[in-house]
């Protein structure tokens, strides 16, 4: 009921990271334009494959960017879909099974539906049938305005390749789309070609296969490759149609590509064995916000999905307190260096807990497990408390007014 609730509005009331004040609202009345790039892991930025670069793109947008590198995905089964779930919530998904499937029809405060309550065009763009993974139907709830989906994109066997449209074209046809958006509009877009088993057409090869025992890690470096190119095409049609100026983007890696069935080929690439510690590390994610106007700058706090809510909004000068909230404000000087996985792991500042020991990040070894101790019950906690609230649908229950007025 209502009173369950309140102890979740305590927890998330005393999580809240004030935001900066010089950050806060710097962005202010720009578009938001967020891609969800599929299947891309950080361990491929700023590094090469037989000597060539894999991400030029990335690398160089990544300068210009607020950039953070340690920031892991928290994603569970529903892998893409719960990388939306936790960006838009500031709430974990589930241990098992896709939230998008089994609680759509839940009451959330999503970030779309806060941007649009501010005046945004909130839309989501993905050339995938709009079933898929429920989102025509969790999308509504999630309060999206529209969802330009497979049939409002040109898709043609030509322009197609392994799961569907490639992000070449995708990308192009999206940008057609939003001049005619309503300014200043939220667009959440999906790529797609660099997803398993990352089949790609000869034409859109252009740095070579790795060799391994691992067809899929082979093909991974030459299908990522190719996404960083839609990616600088993306901006420079952005740039061309006027709207770069007006755009903050943001990209985010939405899960893993490569799984723990291809250890050997990835410990072959990485030159070391991939112990539970760098499997955990191995789940960090690109995430960067690009503000025109202002400069680059690494940020190296620990992090995860779940922060993304209170981050972008605070940048766009729309305030998240009250608001029931498991993430924190990334750039905030309270924010905690922090990451719980939805599978119990999670990395601290200096600590990584996998396979119920306690790495040190120096040594990249076991160390003494009295280290992490205090942070495995403050995880079991959050998750739990965010469970609570999926599971009761206890956002019903959540007045923002009242919230306010308590202040
Ligand atoms: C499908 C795309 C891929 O529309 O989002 O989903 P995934 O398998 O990565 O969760
Ligand atoms: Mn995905």
């Amino acid at each position: 009921d209502g009173s369950e609730l309140t102890e979740i509005e305590n927890f998330a009331d005393a999580k809240f990271a004030e935001q900066d004040d010089e950050l806060f609202g710097i962005a202010k009345g720009k578009n938001l334009i967020m891609v969800s790039v599929e299947s891309t892991q950080a361990f491929v930025l700023n590094n090469e494959v037989n000597g060539q670069e894999i991400t030029p793109f990335l690398n160089d947008f990544a300068k210009e960017s607020l950039n953070f590198t340690n920031f892991y995905h928290q994603t569970g089964q529903g892998k893409t879909s719960d990388a939306e779930f936790l960006t838009e919530n500031s709430i974990y998904p589930l241990s098992r099974g896709a939230v998008f499937f089994t609680h759509s029809g839940n009451e959330f405060t999503s970030m779309a539906e806060k941007l649009a309550e501010n005046g945004y065009y909130s839309n989501a763009m993905h050339a995938n049938n709009k079933s898929f993974w429920n989102r025509d139907i969790m999308y509504k709830s999630l309060g999206y305005e529209r969802f330009y989906e497979v049939s409002d994109y040109n898709v043609t066997e030509d322009n197609s390749v392994n799961w569907g449209m490639k992000d070449v074209p995708f990308f192009e046809q999206s940008v057609g789309l939003m001049k005619d958006m309503p300014q200043p509009f939220y667009s959440k877009m999906i790529t797609l070609t660099n997803h398993h088993p990352f089949y790609y057409d000869e034409e859109d090869k252009m740095i070579d296969e790795y060799n391994s025992n691992s067809g899929t890690l082979n093909r991974y470096f030459v299908t990522v490759r190719y996404t960083d190119e839609s990616l600088k095409r993306f901006v420079e049609e952005l740039k061309a149609s006027g709207l770069y100026e007006d755009s903050v983007i943001v990209l985010y890696g939405d899960h893993y590509g490569i799984s723990e069935n291809h250890n050997e080929a990835m410990s072959q690439y990485l030159g070391k064995e991939v112990t539970p510690f760098v499997s955990a590390e191995l789940q960090k994610v690109p995430f960067m916000i690009h503000i025109p106007g202002v400069d680059g700058k690494e940020i190296s706090t620990v992090g995860g999905q779940v922060d993304v809510r209170p981050t972008l909004l605070h940048l766009l000068g729309i305030e998240t307190k009250g608001d029931i909230q498991f993430g924190q404000d990334l750039l905030s000087e309270e924010h905690e260096s922090f990451a719980a996985f939805r599978d119990g792991r999670f990395i601290t500042e200096d600590y990584v807990y996998a396979d119920n020991k306690c790495w040190d990040k120096e040594t990249e070894q076991p160390t003494d497990n009295s280290y992490c101790e205090p942070y495995i019950e403050k995880a079991a906690t959050e998750l739990s408390y965010s469970d609570r609230v999926i599971y009761g649908d206890l956002l019903r229950f959540y007045d923002p007014d009242s919230a306010k007025k308590e202040e």
